[in-house]
């Protein structure tokens, strides 16, 4: 009987981007209360989530994603504010901001890549870095609301050169993940502009 992988695809920040998010704690801490971070190794900007996949279909998934990145230049990835779902004064899931809109486009032909393999298309995507999930409250929403005032917090640029396709493997203490594929991102790019990106 084949095993069935849960999948993601994914880019990765550099690390000083894991560095910055690390040194953010203390102060998202103070205002979200009790947190349970990522660690810094299994950050990462998910693309699409795939669920649990036959193993057998894997080579298959890379493949359309393969042709769907072809021709895609490296790009710059800004991370910028401190945001949560459901909301900033109920925050269940914490995350910082990602602004790059090559990474939209990426998505979107990952997408149509992935419909034509049988998945079912993605709904909106709103690119986000998530950092931790929130485990209990502490204060009241306004002490809370002082999350806000992260909201604009430069993280940084990291500059992209690849995707990866990850397998998750969920264990209590988090989840880890396994590179199953990497897609590089080989269509020539332009790293003007990109004062303080950094290689992967
Ligand atoms: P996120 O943390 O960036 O939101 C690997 O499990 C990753 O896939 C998670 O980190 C999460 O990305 C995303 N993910 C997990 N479960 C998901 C689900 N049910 N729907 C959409 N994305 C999911």
């Amino acid at each position: 009987m084949s095993e069935r992988y849960r999948c993601f695809f994914a880019v990765d920040p550099c690390d000083d981007l894991r560095r910055a998010v690390t040194s953010a704690r203390g102060t998202v801490a103070a205002a979200a209360g009790d947190v349970r971070w990522t660690r810094p190794e299994s950050l990462h900007v998910t693309l699409e989530f795939l669920g649990d996949v036959q193993s057998e279909r894997i080579d298959a998934i890379a493949a359309a994603a393969s042709v769907a990145f072809d021709g895609s230049a490296p790009f710059a990835m800004r991370a910028r504010g401190i945001g949560a779902f459901p909301t900033l004064r109920r925050p269940r899931v914490l995350w910082i901001g990602i602004e790059a809109p090559p990474l939209k486009t990426l998505a979107a032909a990952l997408d149509a890549a992935l419909v034509r393999c049988g998945f079912p298309a993605s709904g909106p995507w709103r690119p986000h870095l998530t950092i931790g999930r929130v485990r209990s409250l502490r204060g009241s929403a306004e002490t809370r609301g002082r999350l806000e005032a992260l909201g604009e917090r430069d993280f940084g640029t990291t500059w992209v050169e690849s995707v990866q396709l990850y397998r998750s493997h969920l264990q209590p203490g988090g989840s880890v993940y396994e590179e199953l594929a990497r897609f590089p991102l080989a269509g020539g790019g332009d790293k003007e502009g990109v004062a303080d990106g950094h290689r992967q």
